[in-house]
């Protein structure tokens, strides 16, 4: 980092609002955004900590068709169950809001709006795959069939969960809506995509030159997909959860859910400081910075930058330090199989021991590789090092304290 900046503003990935959160997004994301967010501070410099609930998207609609309740119902048990496990473990955001609320609805449509105006879409006609019963276009998670590589029959529309491999909806054999169970059937439909091709040679220039110090596995990830060439992305989706695309003729169509999601931090912080929002957004000597897991590079890398730069006004990332996974005792961390240490009853499970957790994620950050985390070693690290060693340590500095000083704690510089 060669330029001087006067303030920093720390992002961190909004968690999606479908089920609680677990040691992976803290060990990837929350706890490194909250330990450089205190260091900051505790430096006296100017910092501001955005995080928030990502509370749009199809993960959000298929948990509540499951459960027979609305996605709103949904969004509102896990947004206040996040919001309140983070506070309790003593994640310091200066604020955690939400992309339901009114003012991240008109921040996402205004940017819509503006980038629409300005002619930074193309309009494509596309056939996508449409429920005649149930009366709508699926989403490709809600569309299930053979997979063609092993023969699953219960692949999905984007991948077979079998052998891995990602798909698209048109590679699957005998396609059902898994809203009605019928065969769906291929009807035109319009939408709006970024054209990231038009935007590959500035970020080129940007990433591969410009930010050379970002993390190998940050810049090794935007370089492949540099290297494979920019494709152009829809942008908006045929669905009822969202926020409406603010344009004539686009009725039951909301914005991709990867569009919304990043303005969240920009309308999260407007409504924490209406009248000051933009000094953090747009002035020059203030940096950005994105926590995140390695799953969202590319978007906080490729697509979100390529919407700041076409809307024209706002500052690009100066880092985006994402981190690799997480395992538990040697297994994937998965929401759906239910296999995690699940944050709200860590702290329920472990009244006060806020910072064991605290220490253990840190010490084995997955910062250049996947780790595991295992009971084996948190008991270790707890029994090792913070009692044997640190407690080892203050009480002696306590002892010395006592016998040389006078029970009292000399002042810096005074020996
Ligand atoms: N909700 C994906 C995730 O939780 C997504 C992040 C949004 S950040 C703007 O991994
Ligand atoms: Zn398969």
């Amino acid at each position: 980092m060669s330029k001087k900046f006067k303030r920093t503003l720390i992002t961190s990935a909004l968690p999606y609002a479908n089920g609680p959160v677990h040691i992976g997004h803290l060990a990837g994301v929350y706890v490194p955004a909250d330990i450089y967010s205190r260091y900051l501070r505790l430096k006296g410099e100017e910092a501001l900590f955005i995080g928030g609930s990502d509370e749009h998207g199809i993960p959000i609609t298929i948990k509540a068709r499951k459960e027979g309740v609305t996605p709103q119902d949904i969004v509102d048990r896990y947004h206040k169950l996040i919001k309140k496990s983070f506070e309790e473990f003593g994640i310091t955001f200066d604020i955690y809001s939400r992309t339901t609320s009114e003012i991240h609805k008109k921040t996402a449509s205004d940017f819509f709006q503006t980038l629409y105006e300005k002619g930074e879409f193309e309009e494509q006609e596309s056939e996508q795959y449409y429920d005649e019963e149930a009366g709508q276009f699926l989403a490709d998670r809600y569309i299930t069939g053979t997979c063609p590589h092993c023969g699953n029959k219960n692949a999905y529309g984007d991948q077979c969960e079998q052998c891995g491999t990602s798909l698209s909806p048109n590679d699957l054999i005998n396609p059902k809506s898994t809203l009605s169970g019928s065969v769906p059937v291929m009807r035109k439909t319009k939408h709006w995509y970024l054209p990231l091709n038009k935007h590959e040679a500035w970020l080129r220039q940007w990433i591969l030159e410009d930010h050379k110090e970002w993390k190998s596995n940050v810049y090794g990830q935007c370089k492949s997909w540099l290297d494979l060439g920019l494709q152009p992305r829809a942008v908006s989706r045929d669905l009822d959860w969202g926020v409406p695309v603010p344009v004539e003729g686009a009725e039951g169509k909301v914005l991709y859910v990867w569009f919304d999601a990043p303005i969240g931090y920009i309308s999260n912080t407007k409504e924490l400081l209406p009248d000051e929002w933009e000094k953090w957004w747009k002035d020059k000597d203030t940096r950005l910075v994105h926590f995140i897991g390695k799953d969202n590079i590319v978007f906080h890398c490729i697509v979100f930058p390529s919407m700041l730069k076409a809307e024209g006004t706002f500052n690009l990332p100066d880092n985006v330090p994402a981190n690799e996974f997480l395992n538990l005792e040697g297994d994937k961390i998965s929401t759906s199989r239910n296999w995690a240490v699940w944050l709200h009853e860590y702290l329920e499970e472990f009244p006060g021991k806020q910072d064991v957790l605290r220490y253990v994620l840190t010490a084995n950050a997955p910062e250049t590789k996947d780790n595991d985390f295992t009971w084996k070693d948190f008991q270790a690290r707890n029994n090792n090092e913070l009692v044997a060693v640190l407690g080892n340590f203050v009480n002696r500095a306590l002892v010395l304290t006592q016998k040389y000083f006078d029970n009292k704690v000399p002042a810096a510089g005074e020996l």
